[in-house]
């Protein structure tokens, strides 16, 4: 079988496409565990973000698949409508399936019969795919393969559960980076590519989709099998990874016999990104920044969230970021950050603003707070992501003021509070991450000077798009460049030169 799997063009704003352009996890691992008979080529759209028709009428063309595969984040939904509508005008005789957290968490989306959907993967992908391509290979019923909506008429019919696969045992086959049709993925300037060591977490932050994705559970990749992943990656160019584990803090000594592992195997040469949990981290202190800046990891993604205590109960955050001592509880999110730094690495600021209980002030002491301690600031704002306990919590109270799930990225404010307009929290962010922005640049200067010649004009513009020369020489308020923003961030949003088959619906 001729199979065709896409990722979405959409990018949110913390991860410019200029300077960011990361693999989607996801593709490469279903693509492994497919029988090797098929045929079997991935697109990441986000490497074509600028010519997303052209590219998929050239991959129809050229790969004359039976079957198109789609992995779809909730923001991206309205894209994902548009490039399956495209596709059926192409070769009206495909079949497609979608995947991923969106169509996992509310597959009630994704039923529409205009949208012509036939296969709707629930949770993890890799062993449900690869029964479904062989189902549709030998025309076997699909009632039988655990993890699936299927269309049986005007109607979609569920299987049971399928339970997350046990990765100790080697349920789950290495990626098949091979498959990749398209090149360009890029972390300001060097070749990045994505490996996963774990999937899963036991904490459950409201905001998180994790829980309710796949259950309370953490399973390990044995350690030699990530070794050779990376070693596949790295000879197949990449310079960065990302190991994108949903928590690999969650048991900090695998995590630290990993680091030796890719020292031992002479791996760290690579630059790597992680993201952490700050209580771990900084309560290993030194012994484990110095051994990870030996392992050669160089961005640590910290999911701080937010510095206040209250909020941090909002976002049932505060277990995983403190640490009870005989002062009492302790946010650790200072002593994660200034370990890090203080042996060389860089702070990825994950921030969450905008809850319902938030005044101006609990706002502005965050900001401060990513002002004076992050490098690159990830901010957002609560987002009421499919089937997260904060979701049910944000519609009981009746607090989401937009329900246009295309701006769901996180940094758009869709949701309000009691004391602050959805759009001034948004201002506020807005506002203050993008000179926190701009101080990242010598950083990244002194890493990859040549991508910053040439592309730091082009970067500042992204940073500040909505400035005229008008507000630079202060005849404008912020308040209207912000406005300029929002218009354009909203152009942004259509990737796809083709309608959207439910626009009437
Ligand atoms: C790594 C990661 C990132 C990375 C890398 C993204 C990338 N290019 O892959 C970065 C940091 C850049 C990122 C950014 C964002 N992310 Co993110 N990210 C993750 C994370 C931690 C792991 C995803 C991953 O790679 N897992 C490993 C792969 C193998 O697993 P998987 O993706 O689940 O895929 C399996 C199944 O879903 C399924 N599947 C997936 N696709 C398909 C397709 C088909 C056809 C089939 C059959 C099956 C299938 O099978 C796969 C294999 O088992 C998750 C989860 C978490 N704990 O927070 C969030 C998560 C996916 N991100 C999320 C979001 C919202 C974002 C952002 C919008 C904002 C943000 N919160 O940071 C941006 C947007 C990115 C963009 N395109 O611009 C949300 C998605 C929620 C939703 N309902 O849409 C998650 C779930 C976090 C959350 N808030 O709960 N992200
Ligand atoms: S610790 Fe991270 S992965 Fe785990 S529930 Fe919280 S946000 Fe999600």
């Amino acid at each position: 079988m001729r199979i065709l799997l896409l990722s979405m063009p959409d990018s949110f704003e913390h991860t410019p496409t200029i300077a960011i352009r990361i693999p989607n996890g996801a593709l490469v691992s279903l693509a492994g565990n497919l029988d090797p008979h098929h045929q079997v080529a991935i697109a990441d759209l986000i490497l074509a973000q600028s010519s997303v028709r052209r590219t998929v009428e050239q991959l129809i063309a050229q790969h004359r698949p039976d079957l198109v595969g789609l992995s779809v984040m909730t923001f991206q939904r309205a894209t994902a409508r548009r490039v399956i509508a495209l596709i059926r005008s192409l070769k009206p005789d495909v079949r497609f399936v979608i995947g991923g957290y969106d169509p996992s968490l509310a597959p009630e989306a994704w039923t529409h019969p205009d949208l012509g959907v036939d296969f709707i993967v629930r949770g993890e992908g890799d062993i449900t795919f690869r029964e479904l391509v062989r189902a549709l290979d030998e025309g076997r019923p699909f009632d039988d393969i655990a993890g699936l909506l299927y269309r049986d008429g005007d109607e979609f019919r569920k299987t049971p559960h399928r339970e997350a696969a046990r990765l100790e045992r080697g349920d789950i086959r290495p990626p098949n980076r091979a498959a990749r049709a398209l090149s360009g993925y890029t972390l300001m300037g060097r070749p990045i590519d994505v490996v996963e060591t774990s999937r899963g977490c036991t904490f459950d932050c409201s905001f998180c989709s994790i829980i309710e994705m796949r259950g309370r559970n953490f399973f390990r990749f044995p350690i030699d099998r990530v070794i050779d992943d990376i070693r596949d990656a790295r000879d197949r160019g990449a310079r960065s990874i990302f190991l994108v584990d949903d928590n690999i803090t969650l048991d900090v000594e695998r995590f630290e016999s990993l680091c030796h592992a890719i020292i031992d195997a002479g791996l760290n040469r690579i630059d790597y990104l992680v993201q952490g949990m700050t209580a771990p981290i900084a309560s290993r202190g030194d012994a484990l920044a110095a051994l990870m800046r030996r392992a050669g990891f160089r961005y640590v993604f910290l999911g701080i969230e937010n510095v206040l205590d209250e909020d941090l109960v909002f976002l049932k955050a505060r277990a995983k970021n403190s640490r009870v001592n005989a002062a009492g509880r302790t946010n650790m999110s200072l002593a994660a950050v200034n370990v890090l730094r203080r042996h060389g690495m860089l702070v990825v600021g994950g921030l969450i603003v905008g809850s319902p209980g938030d005044r101006r002030e609990s706002v502005a002491a965050n900001l401060e707070f990513a002002r004076q301690h992050v490098d690159w600031p990830y901010i957002q704002h609560p987002t009421p992501y499919p089937g997260t306990p904060m979701t049910r919590d944000f519609e009981q109270r009746g607090l989401v003021v937009n329900s246009q799930p295309e701006e769901y990225d996180g940094t758009t404010a869709v949701t309000r509070g009691e004391h602050l307009d959805p759009e001034e929290v948004e201002f506020m962010r807005w506002k203050a991450e993008r000179w926190m922005k701009v101080r990242h640049m010598p950083a990244v200067f002194r890493h990859d000077p040549l991508f910053v010649l040439r592309n730091a004009t082009r970067m500042i513009a992204h940073t500040f798009r909505g400035t005229s020369w008008r507000s630079v020489v202060g005849l404008e308020k912020d308040r209207e460049v912000f406005q300029r923003y929002r218009a354009i961030r909203r152009r942004e949003r259509q990737y796809v030169d083709w309608p959207d088959p439910l626009a009437s619906s």
